[in-house]
């Protein structure tokens, strides 16, 4: 079996404390299966020029983490990778910040990636690169010579030439993914728009009608590979955390009134203010809910030193404190807004206790928390999904009750339709929603993805033969 090498820009090591999330939980077991090693940042800052990795061997598993200096850390990540890429790739061009001094930062931490990782490599090797901060990793690895097979998978969405366009390097960005022998997206869509890259840049004739991508000696496989979650797993936690104090004193205090839930990350992708608003929308147009309902929106800090994220926290604050404010009474509260973090099994016991799940990203690539809250789940009551068509899950669960996020009268209607659905529609909808989960869970995304890496050069060594 070929040992598994994964590369992300962040990496934590395991911790008895916290189990790891539900992604990281995929790629552990490929990597336990195949003796593998993750390379990634450790989370450290440094003053000079970066050392060598440390390394860790935990089950059978070899971590190897690097420092950054502080400065091109802050460029490369906060600057070119969150305040650049981030928002261009999600069509939200307007917030994009771009600046040369960025782009080369980014552009050397992923130099500095590949002259890190090389001397770690073995010939048998299967090398799997994870998302937007490290699309250049591919070609900085051939270029030192590296031959080994090199996957890239991209966990969010990807922009149709129009948008893509914009970035004043977007030509050398599709020329790096093509470093890769395997590349993949989340949803057809963003495999559609990667061609519609490619067809711009190379001509339509690398485009195959076999779906593969010929460019001069070179086969490359892009293709959809929907990312999955661990069910029984997550189907567990809801169980087992639905028992414990901490989701008991949280389903208490409800007092009967019905659960409506959001988990997202505090990111302005995620569609929350649109969706404060369609809460309250909801509130104003439907008065026989209020003191009925309570909508719990977990949104944990993330990128805190970029400077979209602080806007989009105090519009949040401002939307929960007017709705508070407007509908709250003595015994109670309307929101509850939560910017903490919980242990994920927590997460999933409270999202068990909830009739309705939120999530109206604006654009997604995926969206776990869908599929988790799905998972999380009781078949026999279960609640209801609100998901935004924008996202990428929607692809899948056409079972959960879809809305336009910008549409704030279509979402409140929803939030209605979902509170009074009857019994046998939810199971229903909650059953085949099952289905797809089972189908294509987060196993079946990794060995997918690994096999595809395995055929990759098989193929290559032929194209090259003819
Ligand atoms: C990117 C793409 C794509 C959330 N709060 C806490 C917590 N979570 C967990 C959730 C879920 C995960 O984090 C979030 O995943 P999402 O998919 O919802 O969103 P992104 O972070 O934006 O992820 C996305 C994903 O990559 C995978 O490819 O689906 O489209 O943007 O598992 O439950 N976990 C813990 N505490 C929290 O407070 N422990």
């Amino acid at each position: 079996m070929k040992r598994l090498v994964c590369v992300s820009n962040r990496i934590s090591l395991p911790r008895k404390s916290a189990a790891p999330g539900g992604l990281a939980v995929g790629i552990l077991s490929a990597l336990k299966r195949t003796g593998g090693l993750w390379f990634g940042w450790g989370g450290e800052t440094c003053e000079g020029e970066p050392g060598e990795p440390d390394i860790h061997i935990r089950e059978g598993v070899t971590y190897a983490t690097i420092e950054l200096r502080k400065h091109e850390f802050e460029l490369y990540y906060n600057g070119y990778s969150n305040d650049v890429l981030w928002p261009l790739f999600h069509y939200f061009s307007k917030g994009m910040r771009y600046s040369n001094e960025q782009r080369e930062a980014y552009e050397n931490v992923n130099r500095i990636f590949a002259q890190r990782l090389l001397p770690l490599l073995q010939p048998r090797d299967l090398i799997w690169a994870h998302d937007y901060h490290l699309i250049p990793l591919g070609r900085r690895l051939r270029e030192l010579g590296v031959q080994q097979p090199l996957g890239f998978f991209l966990h969010i969405p990807f922009p149709n030439i129009e948008m893509l366009r914009v970035l004043p390097c977007y030509a050398e960005l599709l020329r790096d993914l093509t470093s890769y022998d395997v590349v993949g997206f989340q949803t057809q869509n963003d495999l559609r728009s990667f061609h519609s890259g490619i067809e711009h840049l190379f001509g339509a004739d690398a485009l195959r009608s076999d779906g593969r991508i010929r460019i001069g000696d070179r086969l490359i496989r892009a293709e959809v590979f929907p990312i999955g979650i661990d069910v029984g797993a997550v189907e567990a936690e809801a169980i087992d955390a639905s028992a414990t104090e901490v989701v008991r004193r949280m389903t208490d205090s409800l007092m009967g009134r019905s659960l409506m839930m959001g988990v997202d990350r505090l990111d302005y992708s995620k569609g929350l203010v649109e969706r404060f608003s369609a809460y309250q929308q909801f509130l104003e147009t439907h008065p026989e809910n209020l003191g009925r309902i309570t909508y719990l929106q977990i949104a944990p800090l993330s990128r805190t030193d970029v400077r979209a994220y602080a806007e989009i926290r105090q519009a949040l604050e401002q939307a929960a404190g007017r709705t508070n404010g407007r509908f709250a009474d003595t015994d109670w509260t309307p929101i509850r807004y939560l910017n903490r973090n919980f242990p994920h099994a927590t997460l999933m016991g409270f999202i068990r206790a909830a009739k309705v799940g939120l999530v109206t990203p604006l654009r997604d690539g995926m969206n776990l928390v869908a599929k988790e809250f799905v998972a999380a789940q009781d078949p026999a009551d279960p609640g209801v999904l609100i998901l935004s068509s924008l996202a990428g899950a929607a692809r899948e669960l056409t079972s959960a009750l879809l809305v336009n996020p910008y549409d704030v009268r279509g979402v409140s209607h929803a939030m209605q339709a979902a509170l009074s659905m009857p019994l046998n529609e939810r199971r229903e909808r909650h059953a085949d929603m099952m289905k797809v989960l089972r189908r294509n869970d987060i196993a079946a995304w990794t060995r997918r993805f690994m096999e595809a890496l395995e055929q990759a050069q098989v193929a290559d060594s032929r194209v090259r033969a003819i």
